[in-house]
């Protein structure tokens, strides 16, 4: 693969300046576009992506002033994205949950797959760093997903994504109801019914080190309510 034009990082942000500078810095030596997505964060991250030197060469910001969510900076990414002609995009965390190395090895695949999905729960990947009560909640929300998409997936609440392009021009991103994390089975689920080819990479995911976590009960019901939904559509279709 080339990486000099073609892929971009799309990285939502929410208080992140603490991992930012370092995350750039490491995503352009890999010689990769990045957009960041920042809601307006009150710690100044949008401040830190508009002083890198590769401002508006390679490094690239929409600042939407106010905390609109997870799911919503993503597809304002991804239309971005189309809009900017790249050829494949790569949606990534900011806070080194996601990591480089396992991104260089998702990208062997990129070209061959239509979505490469980062990986927690087939061999070879792992959680490093949650403690029990997530790692459960985790599994048991990507077996219900499973059960709601009919699919044979381990990881479907991933957000570490490579796309090709052409499948997010594909799907209709601004019919996506869902807000927060129920936006990452949503899509897929609409990928999986375009019999699309999915691959799954393993990943080590380690828990944020610095700054503050966003998880909260309101956004596991929250995306829980999104996956049941999607589940029940997909049982009375057929
Ligand atoms: N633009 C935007 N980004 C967000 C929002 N909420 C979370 N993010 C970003 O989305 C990515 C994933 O969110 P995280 O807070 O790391 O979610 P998580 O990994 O499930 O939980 P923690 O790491 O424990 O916080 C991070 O880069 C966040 O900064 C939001 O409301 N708006
Ligand atoms: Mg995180």
């Amino acid at each position: 693969m080339n990486p000099a034009k073609e892929y971009v990082v799309i990285i939502p942000t929410y208080n992140e300046a603490s991992n930012i500078t370092e995350l750039l810095d490491n995503l352009l030596d890999e010689n990769l576009h990045i957009l960041v997505v920042d809601d307006g964060s009150p710690d100044g991250t949008s401040k830190i992506v508009e002083n890198n030197s590769f401002y508006n060469q390679r490094t690239f910001l929409i600042n939407r002033g106010s905390k609109k969510g997870y799911a919503s900076a993503c597809i304002e990414g991804f239309e971005w994205s189309i809009n900017n002609k790249y050829d494949f995009v790569i949606q990534m965390d900011a806070d080194f949950s996601h990591s480089i190395k396992d991104l260089k090895n998702m990208l062997r695949y990129s070209e061959e797959y239509d979505l490469v999905l980062g990986s927690r729960y087939i061999p070879g990947g792992e959680i490093i760093g949650w403690g029990l009560l997530r790692q459960i909640l985790s599994k048991y929300a990507n077996i219900v997903a499973r059960i709601m998409t009919r699919s044979k997936l381990k990881d479907l609440t991933t957000g570490f994504r490579i796309y090709d392009i052409k499948l997010l021009k594909n799907i209709n991103l601004k019919g996506l109801e869902s807000e927060g994390y129920g936006f990452l089975v949503e899509i897929l689920n609409l990928i999986i019914k375009k019999n699309k080819n999915i691959k799954e990479i393993p990943i080590t995911f380690n828990d944020r080190k610095l700054g503050e976590s966003k998880m909260s009960f309101n956004v596991i019901l929250d995306a829980m309510k999104t996956t049941l939904k999607i589940g029940f559509i997909n049982y009375i279709k057929n």
